[in-house]
């Protein structure tokens, strides 16, 4: 017998955000926070989810009017909501110009981004704009038929200044540090290359908030969508599996001061994000990427599987105790023992599937930001840093792209092959190592060319290749 397909009851809220990157995070957390406010009586939040690629989003969507369903994974309970924040998807590469029309539409205030790291095309070392990235050559030269966020962003805020109508605000939710700022900078050094008039109009008129965003949310799998049919009884592809917690922290700074009661949800909004993001990035995602590289060289499917083995906990526990929490100052509100404490709780989670291959993604545009900054800030006080020196041999072992069992590793990057190529090009380990870490696409020559820094990645590397993940971090 087949199963019903899911379906939306009732009306679809009048649309004032457009998203772009409709990805299970997204789903997850945007989606579920917004559902919140329109319950609350937020009715003209509705979101027009906007894929910069892959038609998946609208496929699994538009049958379903924009309904899905949330699958909060505790460790004992399963929870389960239909969330109704959707009013409509767009496919960008299929219609640019419904999206830029929208976007324009001065009932939209907020574009919010969950784009990825390498969706804001800058220079993971430096933050600058990649003016030869082909998606900004492409959208320099096509203005009105984008491919890139910034390209769509600054093209709808050219057509609103053009119509006289106040600009949206832009918010980022993508784990970068400062990532309103960087944002900002993204887009002015594109429209700068337009029009600096229209640069000049942006900065003036526009808004960037920085946010914080937290929510453990593994991609969905055919498996995820068997089990919601079974346990509810109706079929929903675009279904998103994630943690009981959540957290929101964004920087109050929209235009005109218009933006939804996320508070419903329990958003938090302060003056400064920076301190909490710091605290984020560096504690969360620089163990899960470490827990990522190893676990997956240890031969763990999911980080639950990894914290599972002992030897991992400890790791984690070390790294935050010695390593990390040492260089965060604390943000207000947060003790950052007793955070660490809840991340490993949370990592534990025998519900979450996550995979190590997922987050392992991407490691040249992640690298910055959850470990090198924080290496940088051990060197520079005279403090150890010798668990994420092995972090990052860790990920240059993955990065080479063979795994211990001789197997390949399918290394997703926009590096990769630049990547390999820099390590197969070497003889000696500490060559492999040197020739990665001369890449100033991710190292900053301040630490690339620190003969200490160096070396312990030399060495925790070559432990890598002789005794294997799993025993040296055993170690
Ligand atoms: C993960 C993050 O995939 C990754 O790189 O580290 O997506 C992580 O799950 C989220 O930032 C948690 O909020």
């Amino acid at each position: 017998m087949s199963v019903p397909r899911l379906k939306r009851t009732g009306s679809k809220p009048n649309v004032g955000i457009v998203h772009l990157g409709p990805g299970a995070f997204f789903r997850a957390f945007n989606a579920v926070y917004t559902d919140d406010a329109i319950k609350q009586g937020d009715k003209d939040w509705g979101i027009l989810a906007v894929s910069l690629r892959s038609p998946t989003a609208k496929d699994q969507l538009d049958p379903q009017d924009g309904a899905f369903t949330s699958v909060t994974l505790g460790a004992g309970q399963t929870e389960y909501r239909v969330i109704n924040s959707i009013s409509g998807v767009l496919v960008a590469p299929e219609d640019p110009e419904a999206v830029l029309s929208k976007m324009a539409d001065p009932a939209v205030k907020i574009v919010s981004l969950t784009i990825t790291e390498k969706g804001y095309c800058h220079e993971p070392a430096t933050g600058e704009l990649q003016l030869d990235h082909s998606d900004i050559a492409h959208d320099l030269a096509n203005p009105e038929a984008p491919k890139s966020a910034i390209g769509f962003i600054v093209e709808a805020l050219a057509r609103r200044r053009a119509a006289a109508v106040a600009p949206f605000t832009v918010m980022p939710c993508d784990n970068i540090p400062s990532n309103g700022t960087l944002a900002k900078g993204m887009v002015l050094a594109f429209a700068k290359e337009r029009e600096s008039a229209l640069a000049a109009w942006i900065e003036e008129n526009c808004a960037f908030p920085s946010t914080m965003v937290d929510r453990i949310t593994p991609a969905t799998t055919p498996a995820d969508v068997k089990s919601l049919e079974k346990a509810q009884g109706y079929h929903d592809p675009a279904c998103v599996q994630h943690e009981p917690f959540r957290q929101w922290v964004i920087e109050d700074n929209f235009v005109n001061g218009e933006r939804p009661q996320w508070e419903a949800g329990g958003a938090q909004f302060v003056a400064d994000v920076d301190a909490h993001e710091l605290m984020k990035l560096r504690c969360l995602n620089g163990t899960h990427s470490t827990l990522a590289y190893l676990g997956y060289l240890a031969g763990f499917e999911t980080i639950a599987e990894t914290v599972a083995e002992p030897a991992f906990a400890e790791l984690c526990k070390r790294i935050w105790r010695d390593e990390i929490i040492p260089t965060v100052p604390k943000p207000e509100g947060e003790d950052l023992e007793a955070y660490c404490d809840a991340l490993l709780e949370r990592y534990q989670n025998p519900s979450i599937r996550h995979r190590t291959w997922q987050i392992a993604m991407d490691g040249s545009q992640k690298l910055p930001q959850r470990l090198l900054g924080t290496i940088a800030d051990n060197i520079q006080a005279g403090r150890e840093y010798t668990c994420l020196a092995l972090a990052v041999a860790g990920w240059i072992r993955y990065v080479g792209g063979v795994d211990e069992n001789g197997d390949r590793i399918e290394v997703k990057d926009p590096l990769a092959d630049k990547l390999k190529a820099a390590i197969d090009g070497a003889n000696t380990p500490a060559a492999k190592v040197q020739a990665v870490l001369s890449m100033k696409e991710v190292f900053d020559p301040s630490l690339s060319s620190n003969p200490d820094f160096v070396a312990r990645v030399t060495e925790a590397y070559e432990g890598l290749l002789q005794n294997g993940a799993l025993a040296v971090v055993k170690s």
